[in-house]
């Protein structure tokens, strides 16, 4: 049986380190600077629909964009990804329109697209549902001999879910070319990381399904690229699955209809707003001098114009047929529920 060392326990770093990342260049780190903003962008503005009622229920990701885009960056667009409401956005990465994110979150049908389109599959409610379907997925290709792979990103409550270990578990036994990333922002809701394990961290899970597992700063895109990379490789190159622990805290609220005051470390969201991500990867920007105030500007005002775009898109959509609630759900729909139509 093949040996797997432990998970890394300590957080592996790129930015506070004050390292490089091999192999990106001006064009890419600044590349990677574009997709933080237009997530960043994305989150804030939805935020302010949600207020003026223009969308519903939004979950927000604050401070969870370096994992996003520095995991995404990592990927070849052969690669699937399987995100779940925490990563709603992550088609943007992928040229996917704003608006189309915008109309699910509108519960809008136009806001579900052809996965195929963008190797993006559908976004996830159900707590780790899809991670089976990613590993799945990723198994598939292996199978064909494809060298695509797949990850799945979900959030520290999902590793106690049966869905879960049930994914890890076929991962490591299929050798499925996938990537496990987890999202520890410490708080499932309101239920937090110490109510959900007793294990000494989350990375610890990969040595049980007989995979790599690393830890790394959540907050820092540059190690997140870098761990995500490394995966990568490996899958493609038959090395199988890892599963990747992603340490942050949780910022914001976990969604719009929650108030975090009432459970969270206050002190510890104060701390974690000052080291955000976007701002920590722009002053490492600036030292490398990639960054000014111009391009900045630039890119920000890119990112809010696509915003603009993509609500007006969005809102110019006729509203769905109400019938189509109904068309796959019966063959011949019962007589009270014909009549409500009809009327
Ligand atoms: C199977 C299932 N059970 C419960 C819920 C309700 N629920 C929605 S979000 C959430 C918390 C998940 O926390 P975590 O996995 O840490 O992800 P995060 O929201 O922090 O990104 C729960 C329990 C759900 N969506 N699906
Ligand atoms: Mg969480």
């Amino acid at each position: 049986m093949a040996r797997v060392a432990p998970g890394e326990h300590e957080l592996r770093r790129v930015i506070d380190d004050d390292r490089e990342v091999d192999g990106l260049g001006e064009h890419e780190l600044l590349q990677l600077y574009r997709s933080m903003v237009l997530l960043r962008t994305y989150d804030e503005r939805s935020v302010v629909y949600h207020r003026q009622g223009r969308i519903g229920t939004y979950a927000i990701f604050w401070n969870h964009e370096a994992m996003q885009a520095g995991a995404v960056h990592a990927l070849e667009d052969e690669d699937w990804i399987f995100p779940s409401y925490r990563e709603s956005a992550i088609g943007l990465l992928r040229g996917m329109p704003a608006a189309t994110i915008l109309h699910w979150w509108r519960g809008h049908p136009a806001g579900w697209w052809n996965p195929a389109d963008y190797n993006v599959a559908s976004i996830c409610v159900p707590i780790a549902t899809h991670v089976p379907h990613a590993v799945g997925l990723a198994w598939g290709k292996k199978l064909k001999g494809e060298s695509a792979v797949s990850i799945a990103f979900f959030g520290d409550g999902a590793t106690s879910e049966g869905a879960f270990h049930e994914g890890a578990n076929f991962a490591g036994v299929m050798q499925a070319p996938a990537i496990l990333f987890c999202n520890n922002n410490h708080w499932a809701i309101s239920t937090p990381l110490s109510a959900q394990t007793h294990a000494a961290a989350l990375v610890d899970k990969a040595v049980g399904y007989g995979m790599p597992g690393v830890r790394v700063d959540g907050g820092d895109v540059l190690a997140v690229f870098e761990a995500t990379r490394e995966a990568a490789e490996r899958a493609r190159s038959g090395g199988g699955p890892t599963f990747i622990e992603a340490v942050s805290y949780r910022a914001a609220p976990h969604a719009t209809a929650d108030d975090p005051r009432a459970y969270i470390d206050l002190e510890r969201v104060e701390q974690e707003k000052r080291n955000e991500c976007l701002g920590r990867y722009e002053r490492y920007l600036r030292r490398l001098g990639l960054l000014g105030d111009e391009l900045e500007a630039e890119i920000k005002n890119d990112a809010a114009e696509a915003m603009r775009a993509g609500i007006a898109a969005a809102e110019a959509e006729p509203e769905p047929d109400a019938d189509l609630l109904f068309e796959h759900a019966y063959v011949d729909p019962p007589p009270g529920m014909r009549e409500g139509s009809d009327g």
